[in-house]
């Protein structure tokens, strides 16, 4: 899976994307992340990106020139849709993430800034848009690096084993299905046992108490 980028703040993507899973992922080549920077194609000569908006009213927008230049200039690169990070789209859950993995090769995805984007952009060049919940961030920036990730464990070999994308905590309970407490080393933390059964070795057993203990 290929994504594209569109930011005025690229750095902001490159840590969350540079360390754990999504960077081994980029180094197996099974995902491949590229940021582009949208004031690179302003042709203002001070590479300015937004304007007040006609009609009046508070806050700046994206003018259209620089988000027309960088789109059509992504798109030569990726053929996906473009994905517009806003927070009127479709909200982001487990399972349209599960589908834009199995429906797509690669994505644009582009990160609103400021009151947002002229409308001629939308209207013409935006193909989804896509929100990842009830509350307004200061940019697309954090919801496309959320997009990017949820999308990518279900690429197949981006985690360990395929089942974990489906079979861990989040998964069973988006699935409607309950989970059970979990415990690692030490034994005793802070006073606190690890059910003795969990350490017996007795898998019957092991699964009869995590059935009883699903939350
Ligand atoms: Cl995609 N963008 C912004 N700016 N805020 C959001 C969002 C997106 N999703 C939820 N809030």
């Amino acid at each position: 899976m290929r994504f594209d980028v569109i930011t005025i703040f690229p750095e902001m993507l490159s840590s969350y994307i540079g360390e754990s899973i999504l960077s081994r992922a980029q180094k197996e080549g099974l995902i491949e992340i590229h940021t582009h920077d949208l004031r690179k194609y302003s042709k203002d000569r001070h590479q300015k990106v937004d304007d007040t908006p006609y009609g009046g009213g508070a806050g700046m927008l994206m003018t259209p020139q620089p988000l027309y230049d960088a789109i059509t200039a992504v798109k030569k690169l990726n053929k996906g849709p473009v994905v517009f990070m806003t927070p009127q789209g479709q909200k982001l859950t487990h399972t349209r993430a599960k589908r834009l993995a199995r429906t797509n090769d690669s994505m644009i995805l582009l990160c609103g800034r400021y009151e947002g984007i002229d409308q001629r952009i939308r209207d013409m060049l935006v193909d989804m848009e896509v929100s990842i919940g009830d509350f307004v961030l200061t940019g697309g920036e954090l919801a496309a690096m959320v997009v990017i990730d949820a999308v990518s464990r279900f690429i197949p070999g981006v985690l360990g084993d395929m089942d974990s994308a489906e079979d861990d905590s989040f998964g069973r309970r988006f699935g409607g299905k309950k989970e059970y407490p979990h415990y690692t080393k030490p034994a005793i933390f802070k006073g606190m046992q690890v059910p003795e059964v969990l350490r017996s070795g007795n898998h019957a057993e092991i699964e009869k108490w995590r059935m009883r203990n699903l939350k």
